[in-house]
């Protein structure tokens, strides 16, 4: 029998959340003319179902309190599927293990719905002990596969090294997301592997994965690379080669990363990444994009100089500070691109762009110029012509008022 009180206070736990998870999102303002954020997150913790963090029995919790609490949402892989956009989302329980759950939405900026249950993918002989950062690629073979970073302690660890880990990548693949299939951890000649992602075609009949090869845990210094791999229920990439690497003083000095798969575009094979650099207040986690050819997506053409997005106002705080990461995205068929990043290690967000604007900032943003000097011929360039612009536009006396010359 279930008291009255108990039977309110579940309800106004379920009325609460379902509040969270009717309101509507806007966009926002945009600054640069190239996306836009939105005002909300489109996952947090509290966007997890009650049942999944309660017990909502009364005779086992008279205090109806959280027994599985959830300690953040982010770093989703996303898909198109039947008509809905759906998330494959990080989910950290509080105890630091992160799991993977499908939350799915009609709009794609609002109403994100856990389904009923996480996914329960299965393991390989060797045990997983976290996974994390899911990245669903559509495959031109049929499957759509999710690579993931599966982490184990490190064998090796001498005794009482209770921190040392391998990360490796780990493969499921599905029809229909629903049923998941586990395949053989990818090998490679690193001996750590994070931020790895398969290509949505086959390129000469292999399968092609974008990785990161590094040679500690933390991987600093590694650069995203690309392999091939001939039997996806065997995949072993044999040659690894770099297409990305870190370069001094720019964005992604410390470290980079390959986020979701890559889009096709009439003009290439759209990239975004995140790159890492080292400050005095720690590590900072920018996106970038990049453009690589259309026959060879190891070939880079385009490398737009600076980050397209940075972690901006409550984005710069949460476990992990200053930190925006992203492993997906979504082109729609109206052009549309949705990005879903997660901030600071804490919640999941969303911003839109279009095809042709990211096209157009790819193409004719500047490369870094790498030493100051360059930039600032860089900017002059664009000042002068601007200039030039302005006069013409009958602006160009505000600009000498204002103390400019030419
Ligand atoms: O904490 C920031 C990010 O750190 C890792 O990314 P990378 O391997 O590039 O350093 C990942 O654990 C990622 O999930 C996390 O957001």
């Amino acid at each position: 029998m279930i008291s009255d009180s108990f039977r309110e206070r579940v309800k106004a736990l379920l009325a609460e959340q379902e509040e969270l998870l009717r309101r509507k999102n806007e966009p926002l303002p945009s600054r640069n003319g190239l996306f836009h954020r939105y005002r909300y997150p489109v996952v947090t913790a509290d966007h997890v179902p009650v049942h999944w963090r309660f017990d909502l029995n009364e005779a086992t919790n008279p205090f109806l309190l959280e027994r599985l609490g959830v300690n953040s949402t982010f770093n989703a892989g996303a898909i198109k599927w039947m008509g809905k956009f759906v998330l494959a989302v990080r989910v950290e329980g509080v105890d630091r293990k992160s799991f993977f759950a499908l939350a799915e939405s009609e709009s794609g900026v609002e109403g994100f719905r856990f389904r009923d249950f996480p996914l329960e993918i299965p393991e390989t002989d060797d045990p997983d002990v976290n996974v994390y950062d899911m990245r669903l690629t559509a495959h031109e073979d049929g499957w759509i596969y999710g690579v993931f970073c599966v982490e184990r302690k490190d064998p090796q660890a001498p005794p009482g090294d209770t921190v040392s880990a391998v990360a490796q990548a780990g493969i499921v693949r599905t029809k229909d997301l629903v049923h998941w299939e586990r395949l053989p951890d990818l090998r490679t000649p690193s001996s750590q592997q994070r931020n790895v992602v398969l290509h949505p075609e086959f390129v000469d009949g292999k399968y092609l994965f974008y990785t990161r090869p590094q040679a500690t845990f933390l991987g600093e210094g590694g650069g995203i690379g690309w392999g091939l791999v001939e039997d996806i229920e065997h995949p072993e990439i044999r040659e690894e080669r770099l297409i990305d690497p870190p370069v001094y003083h720019t964005i992604k000095e410390a470290k980079n990363g390959e986020g979701p798969p890559p889009l096709k575009t009439p003009e290439g094979w759209l990239h975004l990444a995140h790159g890492v650099r080292g400050t005095a207040a720690g590590l900072r986690y920018v996106l970038y994009l990049y453009m690589t050819d259309l026959r060879e997506p190891w070939r880079v053409t385009h490398r737009p100089g600076g980050y397209f997005m940075a972690p901006e106002g409550e984005e710069r705080v949460g476990d992990v500070s200053n930190v925006l990461f992203s492993n997906g995205w979504i082109l729609d068929d109206d052009g549309t691109v949705y990005i879903y990043y997660g901030s600071s290690d804490t919640r999941l967000h969303v911003a839109t762009s279009t095809l042709e604007r990211l096209l157009d900032y790819v193409k004719n943003t500047p490369e870094d110029g790498l030493r100051s000097p360059v930039c600032v011929r860089q900017r002059m360039e664009l000042v002068r012509r601007n200039l030039e612009v302005m006069r013409e536009l009958g602006f160009a006396g505000e600009a000498e008022v204002s103390g400019r010359t030419m």
